[in-house]
């Protein structure tokens, strides 16, 4: 397959664009994989994770002083048990908000089929909020409280916060590892083998074993399409083409 040769097909159940979104566990080569599928199919829309957005929060302040902004991610990894919920409730309302942006139209043979979200509101719960729950980051009454906001904003959207299927990336957690010491962001350093290994596992447990309890019918029954980038894709001509062509055919089969 050429690198700007497909165009993916893609026109979801009655016409509305069809929406994916890519997981998996950190520095597996998420963006990576978005700038690979932005090539290949131009047309595609695709969002990645706002995380500038949670490195830079407004901080407020009063009227008289704004105080800047607060590095919410490093607050996270910094004090855990204090910062948790917090992070949740922002990541969560921020990918909301990347779901519910309205997509240019653009003249009508320039569409979108395709929408691809790095992550979801579904990873931030059935992987993050859970494992941060069970280490007990999360103390049951935010996790309840959580989970209940939660339900309660995904029942009301409805059809709008629907996914169609899911691209899993998978490498072992040691690889991982490996990518997130070589990209070197400033926050993650005193991230552990163990942390990933926990991540991986609820991915596991999710997308593959489908052992977590998932309150969502349509996110339950979703499809999902596990590529396997344990070994080097980013370099890697051919195997770039064979991860594309799954994909294409995965969203031609949705
Ligand atoms: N990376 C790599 N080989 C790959 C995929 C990614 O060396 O096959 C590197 C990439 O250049 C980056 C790091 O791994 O330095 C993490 O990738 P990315 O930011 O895409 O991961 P994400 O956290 O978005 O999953
Ligand atoms: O993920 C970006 C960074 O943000 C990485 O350090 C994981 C973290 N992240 C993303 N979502 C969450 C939630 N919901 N809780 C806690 N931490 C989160 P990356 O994989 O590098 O693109
Ligand atoms: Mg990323």
């Amino acid at each position: 397959m050429t690198r700007e040769g497909g165009s993916g097909g893609g026109m979801g159940r009655c016409g509305a664009p069809l929406r994916l979104a890519l997981e998996g566990n950190i520095a597996v080569g998420k963006s990576t994989f978005l700038k690979l599928l932005g090539a290949t199919f131009p047309r595609w829309h695709l969002v990645t994770e706002p995380v500038a957005q949670w490195r830079r929060v407004p901080a407020g302040g009063t009227a008289q002083a704004a105080v800047g902004s607060a590095n919410l991610l490093q607050m996270m990894y910094q004090e855990p048990a204090r910062w948790s919920y917090t992070f949740q409730t922002f990541s969560c309302i921020s990918r909301l908000k990347a779901m519910l942006e309205p997509l240019d139209e653009g003249p009508p043979e320039t569409p979108h089929p395709v929408r691809v979200f790095e992550r979801s509101v579904f990873s931030d719960r059935y992987v993050f909020a859970k494992n941060l729950f069970e280490a007990g980051h999360l103390q049951p009454l935010e996790w309840a409280i959580y989970q209940d906001w939660h339900d309660f904003l995904l029942r009301h959207l409805g059809p709008r916060a629907t996914l169609h299927g899911f691209l899993y990336l998978q490498a072992r957690p040691q690889t991982c590892l490996e990518r997130l010491r070589r990209r070197a962001r400033s926050e993650e350093g005193g991230i552990q083998l163990g942390y990933l290994q926990q991540l991986h596992a609820q991915h596991e447990h999710w997308l593959v074993d489908k052992t977590t309890e998932i309150h969502f019918a349509d996110a339950r029954s979703a499809p999902v399409l596990v590529l396997d980038v344990d070994k080097d894709f980013e370099h890697d001509v051919a195997m770039q083409d064979v991860l594309m062509a799954q994909v294409e055919a995965f969203v031609t089969s949705l």
